[in-house]
C-alpha cells in the first residue's frame, strides 16, 4: 500500500499531501478515489473548455439559468384516484395491486380521460434532438409525477432514441436513467417505446436479445411497452408483444397510422388490431407518429378498432402536433371515448412534439371527461422545461423549425424525422432544398411500395430521398439506372426484407434490380433467421460478469460500438461529468467560473478554471489550469493546429 503511494507519479512530483498517511485506510482510499476522480472530471473540463463544440452558445456564465426543481407542496394535486372503491396515490399502485390486466381494466373502466406525458422522452427526442441528461430529468421527476397523478396513466421516460442518445451523447449509463427514475417515481407508470423486433435500436436483433432487455427493463422498473412495427409487419410485432408480456410489463400494442386513405382502410387497420389482441396486447395503441390523424377521422377509426378487440381494452393514442392539429384531434379523441391520449407539458409541447397538457386541460374543464388536474401545478413543471429548454439551445429544433405546418399530410415524415430533415436542409446552407427534400420523400415512398413511415422505415424512406435529391435523380431515373446506382445500406437492408414486409410487400421490379440475385433476402420476420447471441461469450469478450453485468451486457448488444465508446469515455473522463451543470456539460467553463460537483461521502468540491496556456506547437497540448478547493492543479489537452 505504501509502496503504491511512493511509487506514484504525483508524491514523485511532490504534489500529494503526506499528511493523508495519519489517517485511516479507508479513509485514504477514498480520497485517492476522489483525486483519481477529479483528475478525470478536470480533463473533461479542460477538454470542452479549450474544444468549444458549440460556440455559438453559452458565452456568458451570468446570463444562464439553470432551473430550479419546483416544490412538491405547489405541483401537489387535490384531485384523489378513487379504483374499485380504494384510495390510490397513483396509476402504478393500481397496476401492483391488480396486475396489467387488472390494470387496462380499470383504465377502461375510468370515465375521465386519462393522460401519458410524454415529455421526458418523446417530446424532447422531438425538439431536443433527445439531448435532455438525466441529470436535468431527476431534478424534475418526483414534482412532475405529482403534477400529473391522478390523470397519469403513465410518464413516457424510456425508449425509442433515448437508448443510444444516452451513450454516444449524453455519455450515461441509460439503465441508470431508468432505476434513478424510478426510485422518484415511485407511484405513478412509467412507460417505453418498443421498436419490436428492433428494440430500441435501427435493426433487427435475435430474439433472445428482445426478450433479456424487456425481462430487464421490467427489473429495472419499467411498467408499460408501447410495442410498435414500422411496417405493421405482425411477426415482428408479435415478437414485441410476446417480449414484453412474458417480462410482466403492460403491453401496449400499437398500429402505427399513416391515414386512412388507399390500401390502409379501416380494415386493414382493424386486421392489425385484431392480430395484437390475439398475440396477448392488454391495451390498443393507435401511434400517429407524424400527426396525420385529423378530427374527422377519429371517430370512424376508433369504432372499427372497438369492432374488434374486447370490450374491457382500453385505447391510447399518440400523435405529434406537426400540422397543428394535436389538441383538436385529441379533443376528438376524447368525445369518441378513448382512455388515454399523448400529451406534453406546455412548454416542451407543440410543433413536431405532443399537442399540449395544459391546453387540452383547460379545454376538458367542467366537462365529463374533465382530467381533473388543475392549471397551476402544470404551470410551475412548465416553468422549469422552459428555463431548462434554454441551456439546450445548440439542440432546438426552433432554430430552424419555427411553426407547424400542414404539408405533412401530403409527405407524411413522423415527427422525429420532419425536424431532422429540415435542419439537414437548411445548415447545409439549402434552405432552398426542403421543398425538394420534402418532393423526394414523397417519390421515395412510392418507389419503396407507398409503406408506413416511422423508426426504422421512415430513415429507409429518408435516406433514398436524400440520395435522390443529392444525386438529382428523378423516380424514372432511379429505377432505369438500379442496377447500377450504390444505394444507401438502409435501403438495400428494407430490399432485403430486412426490416420486415410492408403490406403490399416489397416493390418486386426495384427488389430485382437493386439485388440481382447476389445477396439472400428474408422469407420471414428477419429475427427469426438470426442466431441466438451467445451472451456468455459476449461476457468472456468484454471480461464482464454475466450477472454483475447484465445491463452493461445488454448495452453492447444494442449498441456495440456506442457502448465501446463510453467505455473508453468513463475510462478518460470517468462518470462525475454527469453531475455537471448542464451548460458545463455541452459548454465547458469560461475563464474564472467555478462549478461545484460532488465527489464521495457527499463532500462538493469547487473547481474554477484559472487560465488556459499557450498552445505548445512541438507537443500540440495546452496546459489548462484549475484551482480545485483553491489548491493549484492543471491538465494538458491536446489541440490540432
Ligand atoms: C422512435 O422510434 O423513436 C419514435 O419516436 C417513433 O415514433
Ligand atoms: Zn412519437
Amino acid at each position: 500500500f505504501l509502496g503504491s503511494i511512493l511509487q506514484h507519479p504525483q508524491f514523485l512530483s511532490g504534489g500529494l499531501d503526506t499528511n493523508v498517511l495519519d489517517r485511516s485506510p479507508e479513509q485514504f482510499a477514498s480520497e485517492e478515489g476522489d483525486r483519481a476522480r477529479l483528475k478525470k472530471l478536470m480533463r473533461f473540463l479542460g477538454e470542452k473548455s479549450v474544444h468549444r463544440e458549440y460556440p455559438g452558445h453559452y458565452k456568458d456564465p451570468n446570463t444562464i439559468i439553470r432551473p430550479k426543481s419546483p416544490h412538491l407542496s405547489s405541483v401537489a394535486q387535490h384531485r384523489d384516484l378513487q379504483i374499485n372503491g380504494r384510495k390510490q396515490k397513483g396509476w402504478r399502485d393500481v397496476l401492483r395491486s391488480e396486475g396489467p390486466n387488472g390494470f387496462a381494466k380499470a383504465v377502461r373502466n375510468h370515465k375521465q380521460l386519462l393522460l401519458m406525458d410524454t415529455t421526458m422522452r418523446d417530446a424532447h427526442q422531438s425538439l431536443l434532438a433527445t439531448r435532455v441528461r438525466t441529470h436535468d430529468l431527476l431534478a424534475v421527476a418526483e414534482a412532475q409525477a405529482a403534477a400529473f397523478a391522478p390523470a397519469a396513466y403513465s410518464l413516457e421516460t424510456w425508449g425509442g432514441a433515448t437508448f443510444d442518445v444516452c451513450l454516444q451523447f449524453l455519455r450515461e449509463c441509460p439503465w441508470d436513467r431508468l432505476e434513478q427514475l424510478r426510485e422518484r417515481i415511485p407511484h405513478t407508470p412509467m412507460q417505453m417505446l418498443l421498436r419490436g423486433a428492433n428494440a430500441v435500436g435501427y435493426t433487427s436483433y435475435p430474439d433472445n436479445v428482445v426478450s433479456k432487455f424487456c425481462d430487464q427493463a421490467v427489473k429495472s422498473g419499467m411498467d408499460v411497452f408501447r410495442v410498435f412495427d414500422s411496417l405493421n409487419y405482425l411477426p415482428n410485432l408479435q415478437l414485441g408483444i410476446e417480449a414484453a408480456g412474458q417480462a410482466g410489463g403492460v403491453v401496449e400494442a400499437a398500429l402505427s397510422y399513416t391515414g386512412i386513405r388507399g390500401k390502409y382502410t379501416l380494415e386493414y387497420y382493424a386486421k392489425v388490431a385484431e392480430a395484437c389482441v390475439r398475440s396477448g396486447a392488454h391495451v390498443l395503441c393507435i401511434k400517429d407518429m407524424a400527426g396525420l390523424l385529423r378530427p374527422q377521422d377519429v371517430e370512424p377509426l376508433v369504432t372499427a378498432l372497438r369492432a374488434v378487440i374486447p370490450a374491457s381494452m382500453p385505447i391510447h393514442v399518440h400523435t405529434h402536433d406537426s400540422a397543428g392539429t394535436g389538441v383538436a384531434s385529441m379533443l376528438a379523441c376524447s368525445a369518441a371515448g378513448v382512455d388515454v391520449v399523448d400529451v406534453a407539458i406546455d412548454s416542451m409541447s407543440g410543433l413536431t412534439s405532443q399537442p399540449s397538457a395544459g391546453a387540452l386541460v383547460a379545454s376538458l374543464l367542467g366537462t365529463e371527461r374533465d382530467t381533473g388536474l388543475e392549471l397551476e401545478p402544470l404551470m410551475s413543471i412548465s416553468t422549469y422545461w422552459e428555463q431548462l429548454r434554454t441551456l439546450y439551445a445548440p439542440f432546438e429544433v426552433t432554430q430552424s423549425l419555427r411553426s407547424t405546418s400542414a404539408d405533412i399530410f401530403i409527405n407524411e415524415i413522423p415527427g422525429g424525422q420532419y425536424s431532422n430533415l429540415h435542419f439537414q436542409a437548411n445548415s447545409l446552407g439549402l434552405a432552398d432544398r426542403w421543398p425538394a427534400v420534402k418532393q423526394a420523400y414523397r417519390d421515395a415512398n412510392v418507389l419503396l411500395g407507398d409503406i408506413i413511415k416511422v423508426t426504422p422505415s421512415s430513415k429507409v424512406v429518408g435516406d433514398l430521398a436524400q440520395f435522390m435529391v443529392a444525386n438529382h435523380l428523378s423516380p424514372k431515373q432511379v429505377m432505369d439506372k438500379a442496377d447500377e446506382l450504390s444505394f444507401p445500406s438502409s435501403v438495400v437492408d428494407y430490399l432485403k426484407g430486412g426490416i420486415g414486409i410492408p403490406e403490399g410487400g416489397i416493390p418486386a421490379d426495384l427488389q430485382r434490380r437493386v439485388l440481382k440475385g447476389r445477396v439472400k433476402s428474408f422469407d420471414g420476420r428477419p429475427g427469426a433467421e438470426m442466431a441466438a447471441l451467445d451472451f456468455a461469450k459476449l461476457a468472456t469478450d468484454l471480461e464482464l460478469d454475466p450477472a454483475a453485468d447484465a445491463k452493461a451486457l445488454l448495452s453492447a448488444a444494442l449498441y456495440p460500438k456506442e457502448f465501446e465508446s463510453f467505455e473508453s469515455f468513463k475510462q478518460m473522463f470517468g462518470t462525475d461529468t454527469q453531475n455537471l451543470p448542464t451548460d458545463v456539460f455541452f459548454g465547458g467553463l469560461r475563464i474564472g467560473q467555478t462549478v461545484r460537483v460532488p465527489l464521495s461521502r457527499g463532500k462538493w468540491t469547487e473547481v474554477k478554471l484559472m487560465a488556459i496556456g499557450e498552445r505548445n506547437a512541438v507537443s500540440s497540448l495546452r496546459e489548462v489550469f484549475f484551482a480545485v478547493d483553491g489548491k493549484p492543479r492543471s491538465v494538458f489537452v491536446h489541440e490540432e493546429e
